[in-house]
């Protein structure tokens, strides 16, 4: 008897020890895990100092075992690595103006030089040659420099006495008409009344900067509160869906990608399903631009084009041009056309050429207005067109 009394004590003594040890040991592991990316720093309890008053004890109420509570699983769960932060995309207003010194300074040769030429105190026959030859240089096109020309000669003669800010103002009446101000520029990205997301198809040929553009403009859109999906249709390069998805991941937009080497038209007929089934307001689809023969790029873009309209008329055919390249991009612009009905033109790297004058040869060689431009190579470089801003970027205001 005495024995089993004993055996009672001892095995009482030892659950109440073993409990004891389980419970600092689950205590220790709920502490509460730690955010990612803030880093909070715990309270640190300050030593008092010599001259100050000591603060009260601070009552806590002790908590016995029995009231702690234990946040359900917390010692399972693995941390899951911490998802990157979203970015918040610039808003799109203003963009030209904030970005404006990037164009005026490639851009000197063209505006500040026209002003500068203008300004002279003879306006002989040599000095017009130099501001047809200025126009020239920097890609206005032939026909649109004589335009040009003609009609400033005209308005110089009219004025006789020429204040800078007459000639500055004239100047820039005259850009701005030779651009244009009719064609619709915006960009038709808004999803369907029956519920179907818009379709932005992103063309031109290879480094050009169709991914960065999809990329840029799908910040865009996020910024303006759509929910936008983005389609790898550049199949021909793994790393090619990999740039698409890293610029989705960061404003959080989804990415349709297939194999590498994969069929392209049905990345992109994947793409809008998904657009579709999420009810996202516009599908964006990065194209490819190398082949091994431009016939092939050009029969598969027409192929990407007609599979996709399976879903319905796609809303906008981008083709991406690269500014530097010049005289160059209108033969570009020509082949595409030929293939897909362009809907708006983007001049990307007008921050890295003086050839600006491009815009309007590209403008006249398509009938197919400028939307966008891109002005560098940061996240939100890229801007909707807008000739007037554009002008007083060229030439001051
Ligand atoms: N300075 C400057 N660089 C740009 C701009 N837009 C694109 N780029 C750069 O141009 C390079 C090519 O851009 P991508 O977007 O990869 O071109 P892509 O047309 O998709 O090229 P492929 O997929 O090879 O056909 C990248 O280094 C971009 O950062 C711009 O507006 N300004
Ligand atoms: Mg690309």
């Amino acid at each position: 008897m005495e024995y089993v009394i004993l055996a009672v004590i001892i095995a009482v003594i030892a659950i109440g020890a073993i409990a004891g040890l389980v419970v600092t040991g689950r205590r220790r592991k709920t502490l509460p895990p730690k955010s990612p990316g803030a880093v909070i720093a715990p309270p640190t309890p300050r030593e008092p100092q010599v001259g100050e008053e000591a603060a009260a004890p601070t009552e806590e109420p002790v908590q016995t075992i029995e009231e702690v509570e234990l946040p359900a699983a917390v010692e399972e769960v693995p941390a899951a690595p911490a998802a990157p932060a979203l970015e918040v995309p610039e808003p799109t207003a203003g963009r030209l103006v904030r970005l404006r010194s990037r164009l005026s300074r490639s851009q000197n040769s063209l505006g500040k030089g026209l002003l500068t030429l203008l300004s002279r105190e003879r306006l002989d026959e040599d000095t017009w040659e130099e501001i047809e030859e200025t126009l020239l240089v920097a890609d206005v096109g032939v026909t649109p420099t004589q335009e040009l020309v003609d009609r400033l000669r005209t308005r110089v003669k009219v004025l006789g006495t020429r204040t800078p800010e007459e000639l500055r103002g004239l100047l820039h009446e005259e850009l701005v008409a030779l651009i244009g101000t009719d064609a619709d520029r915006s960009l038709k990205t808004a999803k369907h009344a029956d519920g179907r997301p818009a379709v932005v198809l992103v063309v031109g040929v290879n480094g050009v900067g169709k991914t960065t553009t999809s990329g840029k403009l799908g910040r865009v859109l996020v910024a303006d509160g759509r929910k936008v999906v983005l389609g790898a249709a550049d199949t021909f390069r793994a790393a090619a869906a990999d740039q698409l998805q890293t610029w989705g991941e960061r404003v959080g937009a989804a990415t349709v990608r297939g194999p590498e080497g994969g069929d392209p038209a049905s990345v992109a007929f994947d793409a809008v399903k998904e657009g579709i089934a999420e009810g996202a307001d516009t599908v964006l689809i990065d194209t490819a631009g190398r082949l091994h023969t431009k016939t092939g790029l050009m029969d598969e873009l027409g192929k990407v084009k007609r599979v996709v309209e399976k879903h319905g008329p796609v809303d906008e055919v981008l083709l991406v041009l690269d500014a530097t390249t010049g005289q160059n991009g209108l033969v570009q612009a020509r082949v595409f056309a030929e293939v897909v009905d362009i809907t708006g033109i983007v001049l990307t790297k007008l921050d890295g050429t003086a050839k600006g004058g491009i815009v309007v040869a590209v403008q006249r060689e398509l009938g197919v207005p400028v939307k966008l431009i891109g002005l560098g190579e940061g996240a939100d470089d890229l801007a909707p067109f807008e000739p007037a801003a554009f002008v007083d970027a060229l030439i001051g205001d």
